[in-house]
């Protein structure tokens, strides 16, 4: 029996990276789409990447957008993959209320055109769909901990598109059968998350100022509280949904929270400096408590103009049915991405 085909979106991100070394572990054939870019933006993926030229590869590139339909329905149509997984997208909350247009165009549209492509091309019968939904549609949260069935209250232009893209999911799905399945995922991390996500930017942070590379850390909202998990986790659990007999939607989270504040107070510790917080409001600080020096302050540009204030999630679906369950805390997640930030400033 030939191999897999899983073609991805989004190979060079954090999910994607993950992702694709798990696929090819199980012996699939991985192909990704990468973006065209000034300098490179393959470092994620760089000790999987192989050279097109030797024999055989199982690791495949090809460049594309999801806002160029042409180019979506080409590359499906050259790799006519088993299992397609959509993780494109502008993914960062703040920066989508500065490109609201663009986000709408990548994140909602992207998923219909990929959607349109199976259809288009007649692939309805063989290829599966994972969409990666997101916990930021619940938004301003109607009920805790949230499950599949919680109201959605998307707070951002992200979380508006992305509502999209996991509805025209269950849409196409309904209307023409498609193998079609949405994480709605909580957050997730690790140490490739993205360096401006606030716990990567946390983590980098302490690094820095232990080792005497930068003073000081701005952060926005400390209040806000997440239900963080780890992304190499996750990647299993989107793969699990396309071995499923029925598309379904699942949430993966890891049902427990804590505050931006907490998770500094972590990150500073696992650096080797014990902080704590006094002041209010923007005038709250993080003061090192042996010497007493400043080492956070609250920088008001970072608040969003509309906050997700509170996320918890109850994956028991994914349990029962996917027997997917997390299984890192996020104070051993703070630790190992604290000793991977500290190892690259140092050149290990
Ligand atoms: P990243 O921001 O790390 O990765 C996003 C990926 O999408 C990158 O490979 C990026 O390419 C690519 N991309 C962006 N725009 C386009 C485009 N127009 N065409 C093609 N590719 C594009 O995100 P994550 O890995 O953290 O997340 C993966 C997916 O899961 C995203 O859809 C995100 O919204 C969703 N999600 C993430 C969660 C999390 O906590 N991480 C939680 C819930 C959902 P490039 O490298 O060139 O920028
Ligand atoms: P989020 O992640 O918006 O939940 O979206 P992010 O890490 O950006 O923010 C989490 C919370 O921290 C607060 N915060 C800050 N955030 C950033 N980025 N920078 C700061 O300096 C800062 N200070 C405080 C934010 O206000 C927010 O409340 C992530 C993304 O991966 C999405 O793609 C994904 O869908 C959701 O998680 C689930």
């Amino acid at each position: 029996m030939s191999a897999k085909r899983a073609l991805i979106t989004g190979v060079t991100g954090q999910d994607g990276s993950y992702l694709a070394h798990l696929l090819l572990g199980k012996g699939y054939e991985v192909h990704g789409v990468k973006r065209r870019s000034s300098s490179f933006n393959t470092g994620r993926i760089e000790d999987i990447y192989e050279d097109p030229h030797v024999e055989n590869p199982r690791m495949h590139l090809h460049f594309g957008d999801v806002t160029d339909a042409t180019n979506i329905i080409r590359v499906v149509q050259e790799v006519q993959p088993d299992e397609i997984y959509n993780l494109a997208a502008q993914s960062h909350v703040q920066v989508s209320f500065e490109t609201p247009e663009y986000t709408a165009n990548a994140d909602a549209l992207g998923t219909l055109r990929l959607l349109e492509a199976i259809r288009i091309l007649k692939l309805e019968d063989r290829t599966r769909f994972f969409q990666a939904s997101t916990s930021e549609m619940f938004g301003k949260v109607q009920v805790s901990p949230q499950d599949e069935d919680t109201p959605f209250y998307p707070r951002s232009p992200y979380a508006v598109a992305k509502l999209y893209a996991h509805w025209i999911t269950v849409n196409y799905r309904e209307a023409y059968g498609l193998h079609a399945s949405c994480g709605i995922m909580f957050n997730h991390e690790s140490p490739v998350r993205g360096e401006t996500f606030v716990t990567r930017k946390i983590t980098r942070g302490a690094a820095a100022i232990s080792l005497g590379i930068q003073d000081q850390l701005y952060l926005g909202n400390l209040d806000a509280q997440r239900d963080w998990g780890h992304a190499r986790e996750f990647a299993e659990g989107m793969w699990l949904m396309l071995q499923q007999d029925e598309p379904e939607d699942y949430v993966l989270a890891t049902g427990s929270t804590q505050s931006v504040r907490d998770f500094t107070i972590w990150a500073f510790d696992d650096a080797g400096i014990g902080i704590e917080f006094r002041g209010e409001g923007t005038d709250e600080k993080g003061y090192c408590k042996d010497t007493g020096r400043c080492l956070v302050q609250i920088d008001p540009r970072y608040f969003r103009p509309t906050e997700v204030d509170y996320l918890c999630g109850n994956a028991a679906k994914a349990k029962a049915k996917l027997g997917w369950e997390a299984k890192s805390g996020v104070r051993e997640l703070a630790r190992e991405m604290v000793a991977a930030d500290i190892a690259a400033i140092r050149g290990y």
